[in-house]
């Protein structure tokens, strides 16, 4: 049963009620089944009229002001900073700045250290006085919070390259490592992806420890400014923290005698490194942070600004700027135009749109397109898988991922291409891909096989966010749907994900969310997979997951899960309502067959009675994970795409029949 559409304007008229639907649904059902037929109408209207011409979709991806704050020092640091760009950017940073004078890495989130310091400090740039109401109380709360000394390692970096700290108290990074085998430990393919690519130009500055004049002291930013490094105790001698503070000693010892020649080399061998995994945009692998490091890098060896590397670098740069209505200017950590498109195809699909629809053959074409075809750092621990899959972002041909092929390939299988063949074998490549990526212990992380060395976590540099890439349940939910979509639910290699997602099942009936807040998207990414691999609704596990949504649904009917509960037990499933954490309870809810329950009634209740009259839902609360509780994301798409999908499959039924593969 589908909707039609008005090809031209794409407006979808909901399908006719069939008998059955009418014969046994009660009023309220009825009233709810109406509701969501509507909101699907209006959401999908609105979903088509935000697709790009070239045939994709993209959400703001909105994290925290250390984007624009290092953006603004690295401009500093360059000499290219314009008063136009530094006045865009205090604008955004002056507009996220809480009453207690703090900034958080997420809305409604606690003050946070190294984020108001970086804050502070671009504002200093952009001409805020130090006494400025706003300031004083930003850099009190600093003191109070044990001020500079306190702050994260990269905070420090960027202080450093000014002399507001000294390169003396930062941890070591010996440009050398570039040279450990890859079965060494603490080689850099041992890291994550990510900490990865920036690792290797830190250790370029690192070594040079560069100092540019600062443009004003920051004495009251320490706790006191005549101690700005009180002493810490060494951890226990025979702690792993012990070992590796000892290790970073003799690093620093090292650096005052490193033969020259060897570090002069070391180094030129991780530029060539940092150049040749540049991409053709100029970014490096989509992300910030190993954009603007191997540009200090790079400068640091010489390269000038006009050098095509770091010309291009700049410019990548620049187009993670969102420039806003009021004239602010919001850097981007990251773009998702592949995710959001993946995901806002499966989306329209649910909500009924007919597969041959020309805005999804336009999404499946610019897909296809996207689709990376030669070898990234992941051939280091698989030289002989044949390349396929998809990355994240616009650009970034060296780090695709398995969460985002898995994601393409079930948006595709539900577009009908004039080309059958050519999507049948970028399919093919993405599952080989996926299938090749899989980890020892028979699930999936999201760039590298078996990333999970224990030692770089306890490195001293490493006090921020993920440096290593283990198996999640949500990303192996993610390949486990996709193979099962595919035919290969008796696979045994999708047999041992399968099982593997089991063991992992939380005591509560919950799995832990990676790269989506929290527990509620690790079950509404985990329940649909196994489902669609054939287990039935009655199984254990997933009938321990249909109580444990059941017993965290909200009052108001929606789930809403607050990222404290990365941190906190109490936040575990709960938090105020959102539209995209609503969606995901209902995915796992609707997939484990409770279509008729009075939860996923009220849950579809919520969405309808929250949706915007434009057919959009409003969200301001943060839902995407980069780096659980350390690093947050406001995927603006997710609370549009998620409850499409939810409300689609509550209208229409799920779109695949568990375990028989091949889509319908
Ligand atoms: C859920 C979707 C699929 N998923 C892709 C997720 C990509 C998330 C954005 C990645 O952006 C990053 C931002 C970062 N910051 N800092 C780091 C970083 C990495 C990625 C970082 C942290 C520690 C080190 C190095 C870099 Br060490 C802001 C699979």
């Amino acid at each position: 049963m589908t909707a039609t559409t008005d090809g031209s304007t794409g407006a979808v008229t909901p399908p006719a009620p069939s008998a059955t639907e009418t014969a046994d649904t009660t009023p309220e059902t009825a009233g709810t089944q109406d509701a969501a037929k509507r909101a699907i109408q209006r959401s999908t209207d609105f979903l088509l009229s935000r697709q790009d011409a070239q045939g994709w979709w993209k959400g703001d991806l909105d994290t925290n002001v250390t984007m624009d704050a290092e953006d603004l020092l690295l401009r500093q640091f360059l000499g290219i900073r314009d008063e136009q760009t530094t006045r865009a950017a205090a604008l955004f940073i002056r507009g996220e700045q809480r009453d207690d004078g703090t900034w958080a890495t997420f809305y409604g989130g606690p003050g946070e250290l190294s984020t108001t310091i970086e804050a502070y400090v671009a504002l200093r740039l952009a001409g805020d006085a130090p006494d400025a109401p706003h300031m004083a109380k930003a850099s009190a709360w600093v003191r109070a919070q044990g001020g500079i000394a306190a702050s994260r390692v990269f905070t420090r970096i960027w202080l450093a390259l000014f002399g507001w700290w000294k390169w003396d108290d930062l941890p070591e990074l010996p440009p050398e490592l570039i040279y450990f085998p890859k079965w060494f430990p603490l080689n850099i393919y041992d890291f994550g992806c990510w900490a990865r690519q920036t690792i290797v130009p830190l250790t370029i500055v690192s070594a040079k420890r560069p100092v540019r004049p600062a443009p004003f002291p920051l004495d009251e930013l320490h706790t006191d400014a005549r101690v700005p490094n009180p002493p810490k105790a060494p951890s226990p001698v025979a702690s792993w923290d012990g070992v590796f503070e000892r290790l970073d000693k003799a690093l620093h010892m090292y650096h005052k005698v490193a033969p020259r020649r060897l570090r002069k080399a070391a180094m030129n061998s991780a530029a060539r490194w940092i150049i040749e995994r540049q991409e053709n945009d100029g970014c490096w692998g989509g992300i910030q942070p190993p954009a603007v490091y191997s540009v200090i890098a790079l400068h640091l060896l010489g390269y000038d600004l006009e050098h095509p590397v770091l010309k291009s670098g700049l410019e990548s740069l620049d187009r993670f700027a969102v420039w806003r209505e009021d004239g602010a200017r919001m850097i981007e950590a990251c773009q998702s135009p592949v995710w959001d498109t993946c995901l806002a195809t499966i989306a329209l699909a649910d909500a009924g749109l007919p597969a041959d629809h020309p805005q999804l053959v336009k999404a499946a074409d610019w897909m296809l397109g996207e689709e990376i075809v030669r070898p990234g750092d992941w051939a280091v621990r698989k030289p002989q898988l044949p390349p396929g899959g998809w990355a994240f972002e616009f650009h970034n041909d060296n780090y695709p991922d398995i969460d985002d092929t898995a994601e393409v390939v079930l948006a595709l299988r539900r577009v009908k291409h004039p080309d059958p063949e050519r999507v049948e074998n970028a399919i093919a490549r993405g599952v080989r891909w996926n299938i090749g990526m899989q980890s020892k212990n028979g699930a999936w992380g999201a760039f590298d096989v078996d990333n999970t060395s224990p030692l770089p976590n306890k490195l001293p540099f490493c006090d921020f966010g993920e440096v290593i890439d283990p198996p999640s349940a949500d990303v192996t939910g993610h390949v486990v749907e996709m193979l099962a979509i595919e035919g290969k639910a008796h696979d045994p290699r999708t047999r041992r994900g399968i099982e593997w997602l089991l063991a992992e099942q939380e005591p509560s009936g919950a799995w832990f969310g990676r790269w989506g807040v929290n527990y509620v998207y690790g079950t509404g990414s985990v329940v649909p997979a196994l489902t669609a691999a054939g287990l039935p609704g009655s199984h254990r596990a997933i009938r321990r997951a249909v109580s444990w949504l059941e017993s965290v649904q909200n009052e108001d009917g929606g789930w809403g899960e607050d990222l404290r509960s990365y941190r906190e037990e109490k936040w575990i499933g709960h938090g105020a309502s959102t539209a995209s954490q609503t969606a995901w309870a209902l995915l796992a809810l609707l997939a484990a067959g409770e279509q008729e329950s009075k939860a996923v009634e009220r849950g579809v209740a919520w969405l309808a009675e929250t949706q915007a009259e434009d057919g959009s839902w409003d969200e301001p609360y943060f839902t995407g994970t980069g780096f659980p509780w350390d690093f947050s994301i406001n995927y603006h798409l997710y609370r549009q795409v998620f409850p499409l999908t939810a409300l689609g499959r509550y209208v229409n039924g799920e779109p695949f029949t568990g375990g028989s593969g091949k889509g319908s």
